[in-house]
């Protein structure tokens, strides 16, 4: 039997320990944290969970909640007695995994083509621009969709359940990494676009960017780790890690913390420098890559827990969630400090959030969020409209808390929000859409689901807008379980209806997707 601590806990084999540890590592470590200490799932300490107890913890697990906990059971994720051994599971206390370090990360590094062999020039002829790069979460891969023709120009075979694809300054290299924190680069001048080269930094990550200041664009790539809690530089074109940072220290609240995981990493258009947020502390770090040996980082306090975030239309201001406060962080990042912190709705979460002009308050950015329907409409024009900077200026009411992500484009006047972790299927199916030169209007709902025309029962839900190029066409996934089909809707901007459905057996779980053109430039 496994050896616990806590007597009162439930006897576990030490297989069923280790399934349950892989069980946990793929589905909950990332909101609860390896350590089970909590972020933007709650704590699952030892202390806590064997007093809740095995019955009580199944129906959480089995059901979910409204703010955001998945209902593993009822969505077929998990079966009964899945849902029993994670309940045992999170009540023994919880390993912790071996730290990763330079030479762990050398060690795993592959150059497929070396930088020699590489081609000189694009030779495809494919818009690149316009390829959407679409994370295939259970399959372990991307699909790069031609976004002109809608065509798969090539599935590419990356970490496991990726998370984010970025791209590179000079619009070549795409870095896609996968939460087993296996980071691959890919080079999208190639005749058929593969992988060029990849790492592993961790074994646990969710971020990664390249530098983008002039000058410097793509010679520095930084990737975060949720295990081990820290940030890795390396050059841009090799993925040769050259420095890591650990971000272990003290909180906002001057607590010490073990396992501070890095969250959303951008990269500065002011100055040659990564903004990476450190979840647990509550802290941004400012680091400055233009010398690694002598490596310079200021560190702002924000607030806790630091997740996702994006820039104002200026590409100056950097907004980011504190998504257990409650707020959104403003670094202002010309003067490299704190601009603003606002109280906003519960659990923002904007992805990288949605700027516009708002007819009234003129430019805003807005974030939705997981813990009810209210959408914050914050002012971003310090000089020409002051009053309204960084403030609320208006609260949209969404169709409900789950919400992860919300789009709009410079070329549009609308805006979408998605509520893909919402508990009534109605609702996780189905989009709003705020007219922006009326936002007193209701959003129009429109069911993405329906337009997928999918023949099995799955999940179906919607999620994470995506623009193309042009600002014409937005783009969902309609994501379902691995056994089952799954889809890409495409909406055409304009008259608000379906105008084409990217089906194949290879689409596995369509989750994030990444226009290169507006992820190269920070549009969104
Ligand atoms: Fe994400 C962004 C972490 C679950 C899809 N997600 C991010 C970022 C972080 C993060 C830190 C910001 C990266 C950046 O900008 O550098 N996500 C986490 C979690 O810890 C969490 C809550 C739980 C987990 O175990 O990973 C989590 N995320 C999910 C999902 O379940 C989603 C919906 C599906 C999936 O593919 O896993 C999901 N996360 C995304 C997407 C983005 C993202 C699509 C990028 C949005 C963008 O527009 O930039």
């Amino acid at each position: 039997m496994h050896a616990t601590s806590n007597p009162k806990a439930p006897p576990m084999t030490e297989e069923e320990f280790a399934r349950a540890r892989q069980i946990y590592f793929e589905r909950c470590a990332g909101c609860h944290g390896v350590l089970r200490k909590g972020a933007t799932g709650k704590p699952l300490t030892p202390d806590i969970t064997v007093e809740k107890g095995t019955e009580y913890l199944k129906v959480f697990i089995g059901y979910g909640s409204p703010a955001g906990m998945p209902n593993w059971l009822t969505s077929g994720e998990f079966d009964e007695k899945t849902v029993d051994l994670m309940a045992r599971y999170i009540q023994q206390d919880p390993p912790t995994p071996p730290e990763f370090s330079l030479e762990d990360m050398e060690k795993s590094r592959k150059e497929y083509v070396p930088v020699a062999e590489r081609v000189k020039k694009k030779m495809n002829n494919y818009n690149i621009e316009n390829i959407f790069s679409v994370t295939l979460r259970d399959a372990g891969e991307v699909a790069l969709i031609d976004g002109d023709t809608k065509q798969i120009i090539n599935i590419v075979k990356t970490g496991y359940a990726v998370h984010i694809s970025r791209m590179g300054a000079k619009g070549r290299y795409l870095y896609v990494i996968g939460r087993d924190a296996r980071l691959n680069l890919i080079d999208l001048w190639m005749e058929k676009p593969d992988n060029v080269a990849e790492i592993k930094v961790g074994l646990e990550a969710r971020s990664v960017e390249t530098s983008k200041f002039k000058g410097w664009e793509d010679k520095v790539a930084v990737a975060g780790t949720y295990w081990p809690p820290q940030f890795v530089l390396m050059d841009g074109d090799t993925l040769k890690p050259r420095k890591i940072v650990s971000t272990r220290g003290m909180t906002v609240d001057n607590e010490y913390h073990p396992e501070p995981r890095v969250a959303a990493i951008v990269s500065s258009h002011e100055k040659p420098e990564f903004l990476v947020n450190a979840k647990e502390t509550g802290k941004i770090w400012m680091v400055d890559y233009t010398d690694l040996t002598n490596l310079k980082a200021k560190q702002l306090d924000a607030a806790k827990f630091l997740h996702d975030g994006g820039f104002d239309s200026t590409r100056r201001y950097f907004l980011t969630a504190a998504n257990s406060s409650n707020k959104v962080a403003v670094v202002d990042t010309k003067e490299d400090k704190m601009a603003a912190l606002i109280d906003v709705g519960k659990i923002p979460h904007p992805g990288r959030g949605a700027n516009f002009k708002d007819p009234k308050y003129g430019p805003v950015w807005a974030t939705s969020g997981l813990g009810d329907e209210s959408i914050a409409v914050i002012g971003t024009d310090p000089k020409k409209h002051k009053d309204n900077a960084w403030k609320v200026v208006r609260s949209l009411k969404g169709q409900g808390g789950g919400s992860l992500f919300i789009k709009t484009h410079p070329k549009s006047s609308n805006l979408w929000v998605d509520t893909a972790l919402n508990p009534d299927a109605k609702v996780s199916q189905s989009v709003a859409v705020f007219d922006i030169k009326d936002l007193s209007k209701p959003p129009q709902v429109i069911d993405i689901a329906a337009c997928a025309g999918l023949k099995d029962d799955g999940a179906k839900r919607v999620v994470q807008p995506e623009y193309n190029k042009a600002g014409d066409e937005v783009w969902f996934s309609v994501w379902s379980a691995k056994d089952k089909e799954s889809a890409i809707v495409v909406v055409d901007d304009k008259t608000r209806t379906c105008k084409a459905t990217i089906k194949d057996a290879k689409l596995i779980t369509p989750t994030g997707k990444f226009n290169v053109f507006n992820t190269q430039h920070d549009v969104y």
